[in-house]
């Protein structure tokens, strides 16, 4: 006996390919902006050797702006990127699964394609929630996996580039002669994407665009929440060092003319007020106002070169962030502070009590709290 498979038939609009282009360009646009915004992060964060010491400090809101745009267009991702696949899905069962070597390749590419770009999306909506339900490390992974996406999405674009092209515009329906209740359908569609895409955006995108706070539904972070009106990703607590004793605290600053402050010590040098964003990785971020003593001041007086480059450390035992380092850009910016103070109040334990690095353009996971400790790296 001789088994027949026959594959589903899939008739109506809604899989061919005007739509699957119409919705691929939104998700081509989120995915172009996520991947440069990505590559951004990625070196303020981890900058190879040669940018170490030459990633600008300004614009002062340069990092909250481009992380809160790869979160919101990540978001927005997620319908754009389930509209595409059910549009596309009936291709699956596709008969003869395979035709030929280049037919092969070519599913084999879309594979990675769809399997890279759930990922994406869906490990970076995980790691704003804190939720890590795999064995690996978030970062490395996510970077690592977002070449890949590049590299098939560029793949992908140059295979389907005619059908692309013959479907970019939409055709008069005189050429087509399609049932008018296909159209419809198709609007309707893309219609319900777009109400979607609108939906999920006014309902976080507040995490980090302050004016729009108040339609939070969805955002894992309120912009509210938190000591002194401020988030706080890792607790004093959490972090193991709890309400540090005033007269056990001392500021060292290692240098060339190495030196100690004690907390009176440090609160009567100038300070100096600044209005400054913590902007997390995450995608909250808000902006608040510190005061406290500029690192530049400290580093002079302990000898630094100008363009020496620095290593901050917490008081914390351990900790991803623990240490962070920063460049003579950073350090030498007048806006950069071993902040005191926070929204004209002393630093909730919190926030970093009794000093916390505060400097510009940077991401938040380097703003140093419970700081110990400045290094003049030669
Ligand atoms: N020592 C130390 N500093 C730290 C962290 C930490 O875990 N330890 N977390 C960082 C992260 S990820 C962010 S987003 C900010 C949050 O700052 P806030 O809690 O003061 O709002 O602090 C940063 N500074
Ligand atoms: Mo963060």
């Amino acid at each position: 006996m001789k088994l027949r498979v026959s594959p589903p038939v899939f008739g109506g609009r809604l899989h061919d390919a005007r739509t699957a282009t119409s919705i691929g360009r939104w998700l081509g646009v989120c995915f172009l902006v996520c991947f440069a915004t990505g590559l951004v992060s990625h070196v303020m964060q981890h900058p190879p050797d040669l940018l170490a010491n030459r990633l600008p400090s300004r614009p002062v809101r340069g990092y909250r702006l481009t992380q809160g745009l790869h979160v919101a267009f990540g978001i927005g991702a997620i319908p754009l990127l389930l509209a595409k696949l059910w549009t596309v899905y009936p291709r699956l069962f596709e008969w003869p699964a395979v035709r030929s070597v280049r037919h092969a390749l070519e599913r084999l590419s879309v594979a990675v394609l769809v399997a890279g770009a759930v990922f994406e999306p869906v490990s970076g909506l995980l790691n704003t929630v804190q939720w890590y339900p795999w064995p690996f490390s978030f970062v490395p992974v996510h970077y690592a996996v977002a070449w890949l996406v590049a590299g098939a999405l560029v793949l992908h674009l140059a295979v389907k580039a005619p059908e692309i092209g013959a479907h970019w515009h939409r055709r008069s329906p005189g050429t087509l002669a399609l049932p008018a209740r296909d159209g419809t359908d198709r609007r309707s569609l893309l219609a319900a994407v777009g109400a979607a895409v609108g939906a999920v955006t006014l309902t976080t995108v507040g995490q980090s665009f302050t004016p729009l706070k108040d339609l939070i539904l969805f955002a894992p972070r309120d912009p509210d929440h938190g000591p002194q009106s401020l988030p706080v990703n890792r607790t004093a607590e959490a972090a193991g060092v709890g309400r540090i004793a005033d007269e056990e605290y001392r500021l060292v600053v290692d240098g060339p003319r190495p030196y100690a402050l004690t907390l009176d010590e440090l609160r009567g040098l100038p300070q100096h007020d600044v209005e400054l964003p913590i902007a997390c990785v995450e995608g909250w971020s808000r902006s608040a106002h510190w005061t406290g003593v500029r690192i530049m001041d400290l580093l002079q007086r302990a000898g630094a070169p100008p363009h020496a480059r620095v290593r901050v450390v917490a008081l914390e035992q351990r900790g991803g962030y623990r240490v962070s380092e920063m460049g003579h850009t950073h350090a030498h910016d007048p806006l950069t502070l071993l902040a005191l103070r926070l929204n004209g109040e002393e630093l909730d334990p919190d926030h970093g009590y009794p000093a916390r690095l505060i400097a510009p353009n940077r991401p938040g996971a380097l703003q140093t709290k419970w700081v110990g400790r400045l290094e003049v790296l030669s």
